[in-house]
């Protein structure tokens, strides 16, 4: 999408949705009640629609590199109230999960995304899942699950690499019978990658965005940003940086053509990628003149 000239398009692509990241962790809300917890993730993803998200990825168990997982139990306990809250509200939900039984029960609950960072390798009848149901399936590149994802990984060609392997997902997928209009690419940013590799796959967004599918670019608040923006101590890195750096990455995929971006904190990221569709109307107006 990204190779056609803009002045030579007809017609204006859809603005990037903003996927807001709503992770029902402890380390994400202050302690307390059970109740407590659930209301104060469905008020965040409440702020998150105002702010301008146009769905909500909700997320019961962090996929950090080195993560521990948590039991299945604790994970459906952690999501499911807040995703049939949000969705009552009429949101649209993805489930973060890498848990076929979470996805099924998110799907029932409201939920119409399956967001699964391991593409189906962690379980693999999440394909299947997906091929039942009618929901959306994201596909992330990652090599590792959890406890060794945090091993450095190499690669020749990172950009050939990562599409390469994602194909194979989407390979995967199509055999299990999941259509293909129903898939999501993303390169996955930060898992089993450093900061050069994930600086690589943003410098070739296109190789991603002309695979026909639509991309998910998820840079929010990760590591690679926080070096940017401290150098020297990337964990000092203030949220607020770290969020201006995220935006300027929204420009970038809105500017690949991306279909969507995760991010944090919704508000920055939406003007930026109105200010890219702004631009491509403009362009579309004045090849039309
Ligand atoms: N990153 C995280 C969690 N879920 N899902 C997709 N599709 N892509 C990602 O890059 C991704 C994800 C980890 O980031 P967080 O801890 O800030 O949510």
């Amino acid at each position: 999408m990204s190779d056609v000239d803009p002045a030579a398009q007809t017609s204006v692509p859809q603005r990037t949705q903003i996927m807001g990241v709503l992770n029902v962790t402890p380390d994400s809300f202050s302690d307390g009640g059970r109740w407590f917890k659930h209301a104060e993730a469905v008020a965040h993803g409440i702020d998150m629609l105002e702010q301008g998200a146009d769905l909500i990825d909700v997320g019961g168990e962090s996929t950090r590199p080195g993560s521990a997982r948590v039991s299945e139990e604790v994970e459906l306990e952690r999501v499911l109230p807040v995703i049939r809250e949000l969705a009552r509200d009429g949101a649209r939900i993805s489930i973060d999960t890498m848990r076929v039984s979470v996805a099924r029960a998110a799907l029932e609950a409201g939920a119409s995304i399956i967001n699964d960072v391991s593409a189906g390798q962690a379980e693999s009848g999440m394909l299947g899942l997906a091929a039942q149901t009618d929901a959306d399936l994201v596909l992330m590149h990652w090599r590792g699950l959890l406890s060794d994802a945090a091993a450095p990984v190499h690669y020749d060609d990172t950009v050939g690499e990562v599409a390469d392997e994602l194909r194979e997902r989407v390979d995967a997928a199509g055999a299990a019978g999941v259509a293909r209009d129903r898939l999501i690419l993303d390169p996955g940013l930060g898992f089993s990658k450093n900061a050069e590799h994930n600086w690589e796959i943003l410098s070739r967004l296109d190789v991603f965005a002309d695979q026909g599918l639509p991309l998910l670019v998820a840079a929010s608040r990760k590591r690679f940003l926080a070096s940017l923006v401290s150098p020297e101590d990337p964990a000092a890195a203030s949220l607020e940086d770290r969020d201006a750096a995220t935006a300027s990455v929204s420009v970038l995929a809105a500017q690949a053509g991306a279909w969507a971006v995760r991010v944090h904190e919704p508000r920055a990221s939406r003007i930026a990628v109105e200010a890219i569709h702004a631009v491509r109307q403009a362009a579309v107006r004045a090849a039309g003149d």
